[in-house]
């Protein structure tokens, strides 16, 4: 069987919930490198037509977009399942998976990340407004995401998912930055998970350079 292609720079979050959800399974892939710039530009455009990374193929089969590439993973390959039979963890799974994409990505990914580490791209200057918004949104985020993991370990139940998958890259990153680490200072069940998560031969496979 071919090994899938994962098209995207390495340092992005959801290419990495990308790898790291074909790490958790057990599939080699390969990582073919795209610029940041260069997304919207072609080969890539081919593949992204929205001009976002990351972009993905198996055996000639192309998708994009990281929720429909995670359950494409999950279902096609073998190896541990990352989505719960029970209808309540998958349901949650999947709320978390929503919040991500809605919410946390959008404040924290696309405005104080990005403003804060995200060479070589230039920082943004956002208005100071918008950022204290993005902040607010990600301290809603985090308080909203540890409320439904309830006691853990994982975030929607008692084995890795998707959700695990999906979030994990994107608030590990955060935790690195100052904003993010005056927050998980005061969520710690939270910090337990990224530690624990953190701790994972998946992560140590597929971890970007810093
Ligand atoms: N809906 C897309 C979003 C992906 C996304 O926003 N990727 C970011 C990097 S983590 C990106 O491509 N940013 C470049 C840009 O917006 O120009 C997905 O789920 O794959």
């Amino acid at each position: 069987m071919a090994h899938p292609i994962v098209y995207g720079p390495a340092s992005s979050p959801y290419v990495w919930s990308v790898r790291l959800a074909l790490a958790e399974k057990g599939v080699v892939h390969r990582l073919v490198p795209v610029e940041f710039g260069r997304e919207r530009e072609e080969p890539h455009l081919s593949r992204q037509p929205f001009a976002k990374v990351p972009a993905f193929e198996h055996e000639g089969f192309n998708l994009y977009e990281t929720q429909a590439i995670l359950r494409y993973i999950d279902e096609r390959f073998s190896g541990p399942a990352l989505q719960s039979e029970d209808v309540y963890e998958w349901s949650r799974m999947n709320q978390m998976i929503g919040i991500h994409d809605a919410y946390a990505y959008p404040a924290i990914g696309a405005r104080i990340l990005r403003n804060r580490i995200s060479p070589p791209l230039p920082a943004k200057n956002f208005a100071e407004e918008a950022n204290a918004a993005a902040l607010e949104m990600a301290r809603h985020c985090l308080g909203e995401i540890e409320r439904l993991m309830g006691e853990g370990p994982f975030l929607a139940g008692s084995e890795m998912s998707l959700a695990d998958c999906m979030l994990f890259p994107l608030l590990s990153s955060f935790a690195r930055v100052g904003e993010g680490r005056e927050i998980f200072a005061e969520r710690a069940r939270l910090s337990e998970w990224l530690g624990r998560i953190d701790a994972r031969p998946s992560v140590a496979l597929t971890r970007p350079e810093p």
